[in-house]
């Protein structure tokens, strides 16, 4: 292995704004809000605060699963929060999740509105919400979804914040790094495709919260669709299992539209940077807004 790192830790680490790297404009050591500015609200009673990243997409997936499956409660407004251009820092968001992350979730149902933060959170609470959707009701079935729902709550952040973070956007390629990451991702990959080995979804017979946390992480890598080569790099396609779940439940009209909610890069005709209605996706991609834009010039 090669040995790139001369860096001597001092005593007492301080904040240097220029060590950041690609994230230096948003990354900071503190907490809080840095301006004042209050969050949109729309006609609908969930207001989603959010960025199609696998996070942000685990939440658009399960409230258009609740609309697919015919709770018309779950109707929403999906608004655009621009994490590279601090949005999650204003203090409107910063009221809704103290963490400043997306995906936020206010539901305005009832006469309190009650503010959810954590996918994970969101994902159960939505679940409960619809009388225990996507997720059994009691004991050992519910106890398995629950299972993998944290499993993937505690892993992504070793591929995402680890191996994505030193393979894709650190500053410097450190081996011991990707090395350490890259291990450990294969390992997850392999721990999913064990499970789905024996089970169709990864709670058993059911598709549950639990494959709407996972797929956008681990779907999207077994795509081959994040972090440049590291489809190839990772040999995803050896995941055979894990294969055959990315693509059953790629399929589904509701995981192809809750993609497109909040997207703001990719294809034009995938990106539905805003919703507020179920027609939007018929009408308001942003190819259709700018081909609307240059007609009207
Ligand atoms: N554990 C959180 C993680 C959320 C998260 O990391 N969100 C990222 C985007 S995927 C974010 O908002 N980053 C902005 C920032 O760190 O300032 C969850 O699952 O909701």
């Amino acid at each position: 292995m090669t040995d790139t790192t001369t860096y001597t830790p001092p005593k007492v680490w301080t904040w240097d704004k220029a060590s950041g790297g690609r994230f230096a404009n948003i990354n900071r050591p503190i907490a809080g809000a840095t301006h004042d500015k209050e969050l949109p609200i729309g006609k609908h009673p969930l207001q989603l605060y959010s960025l199609a990243t696998p996070n942000g997409v685990k939440v658009t997936i399960m409230l258009e699963e609740l609309l697919a499956a015919g709770h018309k409660g779950a109707e929403y407004d999906a608004w655009l929060i621009r994490i590279n251009e601090g949005d999650q820092f204003a203090s409107g968001f910063v009221a809704v999740n103290p963490n400043s992350k997306i995906p936020a979730l206010m539901d305005r149902s009832g006469a309190i509105p009650v503010r959810v933060f954590e996918s994970g959170s969101i994902l159960v609470y939505l679940a409960e919400k619809f009388g225990n959707a996507f997720l059994p009701a009691s004991g050992a079935a519910r106890a398995e979804v629950m299972n993998w729902l944290f499993w993937q709550m505690g892993s992504a952040p070793y591929l995402g914040g680890g191996f994505g973070h030193f393979y894709a956007y650190a500053p410097t390629k450190i081996e011991y790094a990707i090395d350490r990451f890259a291990m450990e991702t294969k390992r997850q990959l392999d721990v999913l495709d064990r499970r789905l080995a024996e089970s169709r979804y990864l709670g058993g017979d059911a598709y549950s919260i639990a494959d709407i946390a996972v797929w956008p992480w681990y779907g999207t890598l077994a795509r081959g669709q994040i972090y440049g080569e590291s489809g190839t790099f990772l040999d995803v396609q050896s995941y055979k299992n894990v294969q055959r779940w990315t693509e059953e439940i790629g399929a589904r009209p509701a995981v192809k539209r809750g993609r497109m909610v909040n997207r703001a890069v990719g294809p034009l005709e995938e990106q539905l940077r805003e919703r507020h209605d179920a027609g939007d996706f018929a009408t308001r991609t942003q190819d259709k807004l700018e081909a609307g834009k240059a007609s009207a010039s």
